[in-house]
């Protein structure tokens, strides 16, 4: 975002950042104050957690990740599954 902040979901050895636009929609619901924000992930939808900080695909709640607001400078796996070295 322009702020310079990005949004995180975990993978198992560290964060992936969400694509761009997905990345905005969270941050855009989160400046708003809003509870939660509904994000499309390939085809998927995913409920991101504002207060608990999680994202859940809908109606399958075994598949739970944490996320995060954090710096775009920070380590990172890559965005979106696309890894960066
Ligand atoms: N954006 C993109 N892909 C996602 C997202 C998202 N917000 N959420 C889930 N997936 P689940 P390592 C991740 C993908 O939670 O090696 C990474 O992007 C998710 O992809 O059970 O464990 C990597 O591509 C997974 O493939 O609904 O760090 C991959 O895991 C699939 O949706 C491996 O990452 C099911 O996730």
């Amino acid at each position: 975002t322009e702020d310079g902040y990005q949004w995180y979901y975990e993978g198992r050895n560290g964060w992936w950042q969400y694509d761009d636009r997905t990345s905005q929609d969270i941050e855009d619901a989160f400046k708003k104050g809003d509870k939660s924000c509904t994000i499309l992930v390939a085809g998927y939808v995913y409920i991101v957690d504002l207060e608990q900080l999680v994202q859940q695909r809908q109606n399958e709640p075994t598949r739970c990740r944490r996320v995060k607001r954090d710096l775009a400078t920070i380590p990172k796996k890559g965005v979106a599954g696309l890894r960066i070295e």
